[in-house]
């Protein structure tokens, strides 16, 4: 199957493999000695000893580093076939994956974004009846076939005898066309078997009665594979088999779309027709719909059109800016009053317009505009399609975001709020964290993943949270969490620039004005807070790198996000007032801090407004204690949200406020 479809391909277009697809890097012409290298993890191995045997990846053949996690890169694959049709490159992705692996979430927004943008892309379901020990029925594929998922979602579904090379080759080259000429993504189903029942009663016991019934294996129902030199040699040579008839190929299965099997004795001339008749037939009425081909298997009489026109992926060449970028820098000295709404929005506008590779990708919450409607205006300037809306499918976005990058842009995927990144915190943590590590440094993934985050709105447990904590313990991943205009337009850019993942948390309460945190008082506008002055041009702020607030010199109070001007104000009165303290504020979670200042005050307060429990405080917290425990007076103090999820009626109690900031710095004060 892997090599019939890498012949039908191109050099060019990019494959995102499963760990079945060793016919892939063979037909792509990578050495057996590197393959074999890979497998014993030694010194010649392409993953430098980093990956599972069979995980390979070929930057030079196209072929994307493979993940052990079923499914992730069905998704990536439309990604990156969405960055080739913005930037109106003629290639297309593939990508497999086993009929098991077809029941989870990431297969639904392959299909789901591969229709909505009509991505030219070909996704491949290879059935062989079996996910280990677990029979197709229980990934749904007893009611319909695995291809009649694809005219449910509105692209083109087909059913293949995955041991027919020619067939198998001619409904790829079919789909590829397809892809090429605008017609759309194609799901293909190929069948095959698996020697499941030795493996399943090794491992499980005998099969029951009524899964032995249905299984096919070599030798019984199904016939064994048909593929023989002389096919690909007729293949290799150019006969050009297809699915206009052309096909000759050897015996075979009709594949219907109501999804029985059954031996066909027809010629084999018309095998492949009949291939894609009876997926037709099958599923006519939808196929019909969806792509315009009648139930004969005629040409498209009309093109495939997104349901959301304005989503289509227009082909065509890229125009980049032809203003000169420094025009851009130049206006670097002016001054604006900006809120930090303002200043992300000016970030995004410079990077939009000097960087043909960045795009916005995702969902902003009308509160939080300007939304990608905006950006996408700034884009026009520059005539490209890189600003979308996209479904409200996190999984998707991040799926579809990494795939963007591997193919050269800078997408910058928009969460409506951090409260809802967990359905795309798979994609995060096991693949966006992880490509450039996997890869050996081969592909790497520059995505910023911007999201709102905190409480003080009124939103109740579900649009309050503050999970950076979460993504701080992830290996691969930059996480910031701004605490001002400046700092957030500058970090941005930075992160956008950045050739690796970041998360970009940016605190709500502080949009609109620095946040003392006190709820009774009206919001100050930031035009009063020297952070409120903004650069209109491009500037950099470093990650990783904590900034002093306020100088003082009796305790220093580590703290990033929404806690940075909630500390950093001398409020009349309280504890904060009174004392003369030194910060050491950090604009990015995961950073060094300068523990000079903690030598120096030997006392210390972290706080956050996430919760308690394992939150990131406890990182800086135990960081302190390892490095400065010999020059502490008292015992280090946090000051956090509670353990609790953010409770509507009490949103001021959880808050970590004025009162608890001050019984820190008294405790700190007094203690030891
Ligand atoms: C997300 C995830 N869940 C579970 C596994 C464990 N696992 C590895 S292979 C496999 C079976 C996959 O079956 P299928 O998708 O049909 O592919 P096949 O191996 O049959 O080609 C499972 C469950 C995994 N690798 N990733």
């Amino acid at each position: 199957m892997s090599v019939a479809q890498c012949m039908a391909l191109r050099p060019g277009d990019m494959l995102f493999p499963s760990y079945r697809n060793q016919g892939l890097q063979i037909a792509r012409g990578i050495a057996l000695v590197d393959l074999m290298c890979q497998l014993l993890s030694n010194t010649r191995d392409m993953c430098k000893g980093r990956q599972l045997p069979v995980m390979y990846h070929s930057k030079a053949g196209n072929i994307f580093s493979i993940s052990g996690n079923l499914a992730t890169q069905f998704p990536q694959a439309v990604g990156w076939a969405m960055a080739a049709a913005i930037k109106g490159e003629d290639h297309l992705a593939a990508s497999w994956i086993g009929e098991g692996s077809s029941a989870e979430a990431d297969f639904h927004h392959a299909l789901l974004f591969a229709s909505v943008y009509q991505a030219p892309v070909i996704l491949n379901v290879v059935n062989n009846q079996w996910a280990i020990s677990t029979f197709q029925g229980y990934a749904g594929g007893e009611q319909r076939s695995f291809a009649a998922r694809g005219p449910g979602y509105g692209i083109a579904g087909i059913r293949v005898d995955g041991n027919d090379f020619l067939a198998v080759y001619g409904v790829t080259q079919w789909a590829a066309e397809r892809a090429r000429t605008g017609a759309g993504p194609t799901l293909i189903e190929l069948v095959t078997y698996r020697a499941a029942r030795a493996l399943h009663q090794r491992r499980s016991g005998p099969l029951p009665r009524q899964e032995r019934s249905r299984t096919l294996a070599p030798g019984r129902s199904h016939p064994a594979p048909q593929t023989t030199f002389d096919q690909i040699g007729r293949v290799v040579g150019g006969a050009s088999p297809s699915v206009d008839g052309r096909t000759r190929g050897a015996g075979g299965v009709q594949l219907e779309g109501g999804g029985g099997l059954r031996h066909d004795e027809r010629g084999p001339e018309a095998q492949c027709r009949s291939n894609v008749r009876g997926c037709l037939q099958g599923n006519a009425r939808a196929l019909a719909e969806a792509t315009g081909l009648d139930a004969r298997g005629a040409e498209p009489a009309r093109r495939l059109r997104s349901p959301v026109r304005g989503n289509v992926i227009r082909k065509g060449p890229q125009r980049r800016f032809r203003g000169n970028v420094d025009s851009l820098r130049g206006d670097l000295g002016a001054v604006a009053n900006m809120n930090m709404i303002q200043a992300l929005n000016s970030a995004m506008d410079i990077m939009l317009r000097q960087d043909p590779s960045v795009g916005a990708h995702g969902r902003r919450h009308r509160l939080f505009r300007r939304r990608v409607s905006r950006h996408r205006r700034a884009a026009a300037q520059v005539r490209r399609a890189s600003c979308h809306r996209t479904p409200i499918a996190e999984g998707g976005i991040v799926a579809t975001a990494i795939g963007m990058s591997v193919n050269g842009l800078r997408p910058v995927a928009e969460i409506q709020f951090a409260d809802y990144i967990y359905p795309g915190f798979d994609q995060i943590c096991s693949e966006l964290a992880r490509i450039r590590y996997r890869s050996a440094g081969e592909f790497f993934a520059p995505v910023t993943i911007r999201t709102p985050c905190g409480g003080g709105i009124r939103g109740g447990q579900t649009h309050s949270q503050s999970p950076e904590g979460i993504f701080t313990h992830v290996s691969g991943i930059k996480v910031v969490d701004a605490s001002n205009p400046y700092d957030a337009k500058g970090l941005l850019i930075t992160s956008i620039e950045d050739d690796d993942p970041v998360v970009f948390f940016e605190p709500k309460r502080l949009y609109n004005g620095p946040f003392d945190g006190d709820p009774t008082k009206p919001a100050v506008p930031w035009s009063t807070h020297p952070k409120g002055q903004v650069d209109e041009g491009y500037y950099k702020v470093p990650l990783g790198k904590a900034d002093v607030v306020r100088a003082g010199a009796q305790v220093t109070v580590i703290t990033y996000g929404t806690m940075v001007v909630r500390c950093g104000r001398r409020g009349g009165g309280d504890e904060l007032g009174r004392r003369d303290h030194r910060f050491a504020i950090s604009g990015t979670a995961r950073c060094r801090y300068d523990l000079q200042l903690v030598r120096k005050t030997g006392r210390c307060v972290v706080a956050h407004e996430a919760t308690r429990f394992s939150g990131f405080g406890a990182e800086i917290l135990s960081i302190v204690q390892e490095e400065c425990f010999w020059d502490l007076e008292a015992p280090i103090q946090r000051v956090t949200g509670w353990d609790t999820p953010y409770p509507h009626a009490f949103e001021w109690e959880y808050f970590p406020g004025q009162a608890r900031v001050a019984m820190a710095l008294k405790a700190v004060m007094e203690l030891a």
